[in-house]
């Protein structure tokens, strides 16, 4: 019996890809030369596909696929789904969240420690033997300081848990205050930024929250402030960022994300007050595994007729 179609439409965890290969007749959407042949091909019986959630699949090849039913997301972040373009098309999304909370986490405090304590410019004095020369400067420090999250949401509350076990004072922002969180809510940003020592953004991308950190929030968060973005890198005006990081306007910053990645502004290479990392939040093997597992087992709820495991709240019936 042949197998069924399935769209991959970019790539996405490599050992994913393989167990979907075992099981459907995968398309590699990515690496075809003529992607509109494609598209025309398999129109007849595609019924799903498969993406980054930070890809998606755009109105145009979705238009192209009227038997499409299903996009499953690898990754929690879905703002690169057209989801009013796969409303229209009653096409349904998932995505992975969950399972990737706690690693986001860890990668979230590896860069406020190594950012308010710089271990990446101390690192570099001891390998320049700049220590044979005098002790590398004093830092600031974390402990006891106060952690504003902006999106106390699964990995938010992650994060925070792990802050209790600093001593911080946590206080958070969003569109809605939580009751049954014993943080202190802002309704207001600039007023968050202006009572926290560090100010972490784990909240999702896209046109809604594009420069949500705009050189106001900036200046808000002030000459001993930190910023911390392990959100996506559109939450972020990056030119007023650099412009703060540049003349001290805020200490520092740690950045996961990145607003044209992985093409990061070589402007930042320059900073010592930044640390930078890949977009690395949830990449350990576990967590990248437990995600493209949830992919598999959406995909195979839909073709059994099942209910999905974790469809996005916008394409819920
Ligand atoms: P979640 O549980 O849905 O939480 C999202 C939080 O953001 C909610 O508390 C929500 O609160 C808040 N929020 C939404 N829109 C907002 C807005 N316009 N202004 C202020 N706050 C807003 O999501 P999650 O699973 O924690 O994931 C959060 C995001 O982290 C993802 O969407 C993704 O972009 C990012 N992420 C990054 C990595 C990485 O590798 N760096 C890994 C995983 C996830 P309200 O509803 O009260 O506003
Ligand atoms: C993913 C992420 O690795 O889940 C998310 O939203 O940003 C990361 O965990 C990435 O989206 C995979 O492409």
């Amino acid at each position: 019996m042949s197998k069924t179609d399935l769209l991959l439409v970019s790539p996405i965890h490599a050992p994913t890809i393989a167990q979907l290969e075992s099981l459907y007749n995968v398309h590699r959407y990515w690496q075809a030369d003529d992607k509109a042949a494609l598209l025309a091909r398999i129109a007849p019986t595609c019924r799903a596909a498969a993406s980054s959630g930070g890809v998606g699949l755009k109105a145009d090849a979705l238009a192209a696929l009227p038997n499409l039913k299903l996009l499953a997301c690898f990754g929690v972040g879905y703002d690169g789904v057209d989801l009013a373009a796969c409303r229209a098309h009653g096409v349904r999304v998932t995505n992975t969240p969950d399972v990737l909370n706690e690693c986001v986490a860890d990668t979230t405090w590896m860069l406020i420690l190594a950012t308010v304590r710089r271990a990446v410019f101390n690192d570099r004095y001891v390998r320049a033997g700049k220590w044979l020369a005098g002790n590398a400067p004093l830092t600031d420090k974390v402990w006891g300081e106060t952690l504003g999250i902006v999106g106390l949401g699964r990995i938010g509350k992650a994060i925070a848990r792990r802050a209790e076990g600093f001593g911080m004072r946590i206080v958070y922002h969003g569109r809605h205050r939580q009751p049954d969180v014993p943080y202190e809510y802002f309704a207001d940003l600039k007023a968050m930024a202006r009572a926290a020592k560090i100010l972490v953004l784990i909240l999702p991308g896209g046109k809604a929250t594009e420069h949500l950190v705009d050189a106001e929030v900036l200046a808000a968060l002030g000459k001993k402030g930190y910023l911390i973005n392990v959100s996506r890198g559109s939450n972020v005006d990056e030119a007023a960022l650099l412009q703060a990081l540049r003349d001290g306007s805020i200490a520092g910053a740690g950045l996961d994300v990145f607003a044209d990645e992985p093409r990061v502004p070589e402007a930042f290479f320059a900073l010592d007050n930044v640390v930078l990392q890949p977009h690395v939040g949830s990449a350990t093997v576990p967590t990248r595994d437990a995600m493209g597992q949830l992919v598999v087992d959406n995909l195979a709820a839909y073709f059994a007729g099942k209910p999905l495991l974790t469809e996005v709240p916008e394409t819920r019936g």
